[in-house]
Parts: structure tokens; sequence; C-alpha cells
């Protein structure tokens, strides 16, 4: 029978009996209001048309429903709302069943839930991930889906946003069945209920539960959740489906949902969103094609080049890993191992996943083994000797069109591309510590780098499943200049009065999960002190400088290593240490200072706005190319809390 159309992304075929309705809104089949009237025009003609027993939803192409769109917020509404068309589909006489292949996200997993049944392709995924964007599920999902998985793997689900795999759904109960061929098997699921009692999921009971597991299955969803408010919120929301009405918890849910809505953490959270999906668009790279890399070279095996290995074997690349010995690359391959090792552990990777990635990794201390990659990665000793040596030989053994990626964290990648015959095919690859977890990489932008090397190094980052900024040739790069800029300031403030303590917590319980003195703590004291002393003879006699921590370095704190940095870890804990203190009155007292008292609030404003200083001099210098770039840096690869949007949108705001 000839196809049906119910809007210009909705349509329809019978098969016989039961109409099998399609959504078709590229790019992820968002629930645009033209979706929502064809789902109700598709739903009110089957309810019309006799010889029609049943119902399927699906979605053309690789995701049955993304969620509500996103574009829509803050646009006057359009009706049918999608609360309507999700009630109309649950109170539905004949059977509705959703045929879910590829992500049922947000809006789209509740159209799912509010369906009589839901069968899941091998590859579907359930998730509501609303609270990502600073808001609720505002369709029903706080309420239906614990009626079909319980109160608390309802919150589990809500509270972190994280989807849940078809395997996964069909155990909680969320899905009730996986096929190969979902379209078939729901077909014949409607036809089956047809004429009989539907199960719908707002009248389904929540079963009782033990209130001890509750509190607990809240407290982790609060401590994840940095002051956030839409996760705290969403749990609130779940855990009072157990007393309310299905109608009384839609009436809360929608409340909150509007409310959070318009909040400065929900305007953040899409902020960062669309900065995301932003930053890989790089106008220079329209009609790119980038190279091809299926064998990656890493040099080093330390920290870095080991955590990159591992990203790299876990995306499906072939590693050759290099070390300067066979005893150090029969170390690296154990390193890696061992971090694979703890991936399967902590169910990230299967057990054969581990030995695929095995199998794909070769270790060797022979740097002509190099010579079938396409694309080297150094994370060697970030000395320019060795990187520049490095790069020279690297250049006679690697293919003419193989990538070669510097790792380094603050030397000029120009300086090393001038020790190979093509700088063009250098580019820089900035990854954080470790990098088989962080998921940010600045992909560095050389004076010489070829358009075609840079689009295959974002094509590399994104196949590692992580964040590519593309940023150019400064010292520092974005982050850690602002690091820079924001850790002087920081030092400013203790010389005029503040403690370390005082400064970590006020950016802790803005929403940082350490504040700027532990995590110094935490890398160490000395890089950034033998850099000072490098760069001591050219430094501005008029310009401020904090000598603080060049004392605490020069009295043996180093950190949390020996137990002694900007604090003191007697057992592990941080504690405040008066002889810190002790050093930091000294140095105001050697400069005249008179202390004063800081604000929490004073502190945050300091803090930002020498962030945000230093970010708009990338800016002015070409060096980052959007405010959004920067305020992505700063959250994931220094802790800045994704629900204030980054310091340039925060700033923005205030
Ligand atoms: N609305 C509008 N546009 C969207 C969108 C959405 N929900 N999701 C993605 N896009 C755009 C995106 O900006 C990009 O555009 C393009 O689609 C491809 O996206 C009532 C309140 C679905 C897993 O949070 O997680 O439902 O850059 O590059 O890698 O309770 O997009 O090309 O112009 O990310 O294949 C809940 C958000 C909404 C899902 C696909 N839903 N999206 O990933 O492609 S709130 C979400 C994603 C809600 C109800 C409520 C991912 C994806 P452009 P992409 P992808």
């Amino acid at each position: 029978m000839a196809e049906m159309r119910f809007s210009e992304s909705v349509s329809a075929r019978l098969d016989g009996d039961v109409l099998v309705v399609a959504i078709d809104n590229p790019p992820v089949n968002a629930l645009s209001a033209h979706v929502r009237s064809g789902l109700v025009a598709a739903l009110d003609y089957a309810a019309g048309a006799r010889d029609i027993v049943g119902l399927v939803i699906s979605g053309t192409g690789r995701i049955f429903i993304g969620g509500a769109d996103i574009r829509e917020f803050g646009k006057p509404p359009v009706a049918p709302s999608l609360p309507d068309v999700i009630d109309q589909i649950e109170a539905f006489e004949k059977p509705v069943v959703c045929a879910v292949t590829g992500a049922a996200l947000g809006g789209g997993c509740e159209v799912a839930l509010a369906c009589h049944g839901r069968i899941a392709g091998e590859n579907a995924t359930f998730g509501l991930p609303e609270v990502k964007l600073g808001i609720v599920p505002g369709a029903g999902g706080t309420q239906r889906l614990p009626r079909l998985i319980g109160t608390i793997a309802a919150i589990d689900l809500i509270g972190t946003g994280r989807a849940a795999k078809a395997e996964e759904a069909v155990a909680l109960g969320l899905a009730d069945a996986i096929a190969a061929d979902p379209l078939t098997a729901a077909i014949a699921a409607a036809r089956e209920n047809a004429g009989r009692p539907l199960r719908r999921t707002g009248r389904i009971t929540i079963p009782a539960v033990d209130a001890a597991a509750v509190d607990m299955a809240e407290a982790k969803v609060v401590a994840k959740s940095r002051g956030q408010y839409a996760p705290v919120e969403a749990v609130r929301l779940v855990k009072s489906a157990g007393h309310f009405d299905l109608e009384q918890g839609l009436a809360e849910e929608r409340a909150t949902f509007l409310r959070l809505r318009d909040s400065e953490e929900s305007a953040a959270l899409r902020h960062v969103f669309f900065a995301e999906r932003a930053a890989w668009k790089v106008e220079t790279l329209t009609d790119v094609s980038p190279r091809r890399i299926e064998t990656v070279g890493v040099v080093g095996t330390g920290l870095m080049g080991s955590g990159i290995a591992v990203s790299a074997l876990t995306s499906g690349y072939h590693v050759i890993a290099l070390e300067q010995t066979p005893e150090a690359a029969a170390s690296g391959r154990e390193r890696i191992a061992g971090i694979l090792a703890k991936a399967v552990q902590s169910r990230r990777l299967t057990a054969e996943g581990r030995e695929a990635c095995l199998a794909r990794l070769e270790a060797t201390a022979e740097a002509k083994d190099l010579a079938t990659a396409d694309l080297v990665v150094e994370a060697v000793f970030d000395d320019l000797s060795v990187k520049t040596d490095l790069f020279r030989r690297l250049d006679s053994i690697v293919a003419p069109d193989a990538i070669l990626a510097t790792n380094t964290s603050y030397l000029d990648p120009d300086t090393i591309a001038a020790a190979t015959a093509d700088p063009s095919r250098v580019v820089g690859l900035h990854f954080f510590s470790p990098a088989n977890v962080m998921r940010l990489v600045e992909v560095v932008d050389c004076a010489k780098t070829a358009p075609d090397v840079l689009a295959s190094a974002l094509n590399f980052v994104k196949r590692l499943g992580k964040l590519a900024i593309v940023c150019g040739v400064t010292e520092g790069f974005i982050g850690n200049r602002i690091f820079s800029a924001y850790r002087r300031e920081a030092e400013f403030m203790l010389e005029d009065g503040a403690l370390p303590h005082q400064i970590d917590s006020a950016l802790e319980a803005y929403g940082f999960p350490m504040g700027i003195f532990a995590v110094n703590d935490m890398a160490g004291l000395e890089i950034a002190w033998a850099r000072r002393k490098r760069l001591a003879a050219a430094r501005d006699p008029a310009e401020r400088y904090v000598e603080i921590a060049d004392r605490l370095c020069e009295a043996g704190r180093l950190g949390r290593k020996n137990a002694l940095g900007w604090y003191a870890y007697p057992s592990g804990e941080r504690t405040i240490d008066p002889a810190v203190t002790a050093v930091i009155e000294a140095a105001r007292a050697a400069k005249n200072i008179v202390p004063r008292a800081f604000a929490s609030e004073e502190i945050i404003d300091r803090l930002l706005a020498a962030m945000v200083d230093e970010g708009r001099a990338l800016l002015a210098e070409g060096i980052a190319a959007r405010p959004g770039d920067i305020d992505l840096v700063m959250i994931n690869g220094y802790g800045f809390p994704a629900h204030k949007g980054g310091p340039m949108f925060a700033a923005q705001k205030s």
C-alpha cells in the first residue's frame, strides 16, 4: 500500500492491519512541532480506521528519536505539546508499540515509555539525559520510568543522565525484548495485543522499596552533582512518583521542567552542548579530505604515552609503541596491558575487547618499526633537543604522507616542526593526563600544518571519542595560558590576605571538583618551579611576582607525592598546615602588605576576571577561534563546572 503522509516528517504505511509510522526528521529525529503534529495525525487516523488494529512507531535513520528539539527552547510553544502527544499515545485504545533502532533519548525515551510495548533493536539505547542540559525530563520520564523499572534504577538513570544499552534496558524492564529486526517484531507485538487489555505504564503501581536503598541511590547522585540543581530535582521527582498519582506527578514534573528550562544552569549547559558541536567546525577545513589513519605510532610509554596508546587501542587502531630499549618496551607493554586490565575490572571493556587490543599492540625498541605508521604521536620528555632530534629521525623513517604529532605542553611546536624536511605534516596533539580518561585534546594548528593534516588530526581525536579544540601556537596553548593567569591571580590573593583553603573552598563551592592549590599539590609543584627558574632571568622586575610557591618548593614541599605542599597530607587527608600560613604571612610582611579578608564571591569574581582577560587575549591573538572553545578547554581540562558554562560564558552573564 502507498505511503501516507501525516506531516513533513511523519509518514506511515500499512502492514496488513497495523499502521507503521516512521519519523524522519534529520539529523537526530528531534521532536520538532511537525513531528508532534504528525504523530497526532497518525494516531487520529488509526483511531478512526476500523481495519487498523494497532500502531507501530519507528524512526528512520540511525536514531529513533533524539529528544525534544533543543532549538525550540525559549521560543513560543507550538501545539500539540509533547506531554499531550505522549498522553494520547498512552491512552490510545489500540496497541501502540515502538520499534527502537538507535538512541531513544529524552522526549524520545518518554515516547517509548508511554507505548504499550517496546522492542529494542540490537543497537538501541534508552536514556533521559535532560540533567546534562540542566533540566529534568518534561514529558513524563520521571513518573513513568520508576513505574517500569523501580525507583532505585530510575534514580540512577535519570539522576546521572546515562543511557542504557539494549541488554541492560531489557534486564531493567525498560524494553520488552531485543530483536534483530525490531520493526517486524513490533508489528507482530502490536497485532498480538490487539483487542487485549493494554499495559499502560502510567497505571502501574511502583513496587515499594527500602528507604535506606533510596537514600543511598540519591546520595550517589547528589555527590556527583557538584552543586548542580537539575540532578537533585530529578531525584526528588522520581521519589515523588511513589506518593503521587500520575496526574499530580506529571503536573509537578512539568512545573519543575519549566522552571529549570529558564534557569541559568540550563542556559549554561545548552551553551556547552552547542559549543561542543561548533568546536568541530573549522572554517578553513570545509571540503578538505582527511588522510587515512589506521596505524598509530606512540613514542614513549610513560604515563602520557601509555594513556594515548590505550585510548587508540580501545578505539580500534593498531598501535606501535616505541621505547629506547627492549626492556623499556617490555615494561611499556605491561603498563598498557595493566591499564586495559583495569578497564576490564571496572567493566568499561570486555575481556575479549582487551585481548583484541593487545593483539593490535606492538611494543618495540626499533624506531624503524614505525615505518608503517600513518600517524606518530610523541609523548617523550618535554625537552626541546630531545623532541627535535626525535622528529628529525622520524622524518626519515615514516612514509612521506604520514603525520607527525607532538604532545608538548610548553615547547614551541613550530621549532619542533622545523627539524623535519616537511613541516606541513606536523601538528600538535596536546593530550591531558591520564590520556585514556581525559576527554580534551588541544589540536595545535602550527604555522605550516597542512589543512588535510589538521583535518586528519581532528578525525583521529573524534574516533578516540574525545573532544578536539583547535588552537594556534602560543606558550601553554589555550588551557595552560589561562591556567597560569588564574594561578597568578590566586597567588596575588594569597599575598593580599586569602589563604589557600579559602580560595580552594570558594572554587569548590562554585563547582570545581578541586581548588587550584589542591590541584597543584596533586600535579606536583616542581615542574612549575623549574619553569619559573628558567624564566626568571627574562622576568620584568616591575612585574608583580609572588614568591610563596618558590619558598614552599625550597622547603622541600613538592605536593602530594611527599605529603607536603600547599597543604599537609599526614594520613593522606588534606589538612591546613600552619607552616604554610607562616610562609604566606612572611611573604606579606616582606612586601609590607596588610592582609585583608576576602569573601568567597570576590575570590570567584577575581579568578573569573583573570581567566576572561586571558581568554580575550587568546581570541585577539587568533589562538582560540571562539569564546566557546575556551569554555570547553576549561571545562574538560581544568575542572571548570560545566553547569556554569565556562569562564567566557559566565562572564557574559555577570
Ligand atoms: N534538538 C535539536 N538539535 C539537536 C538535538 C536536539 N535534541 N540533538 C542534536 N541536535 C543537533 C546538533 O546540534 C547537531 O547540529 C546535529 O543535531 C547532530 O548532532 C521533554 C526536555 C542524539 C546522541 O539531550 O546527545 O527531550 O551541529 O553532532 O554525534 O523531556 O546529538 O549539525 O547543526 O551530536 O550523532 C534530550 C542531545 C533533549 C540529546 C546524536 N535529548 N543530543 O549524536 O550527532 S531534552 C538530548 C545528543 C528533552 C523532554 C526533554 C546527540 C545524539 P549541527 P551530533 P551525534
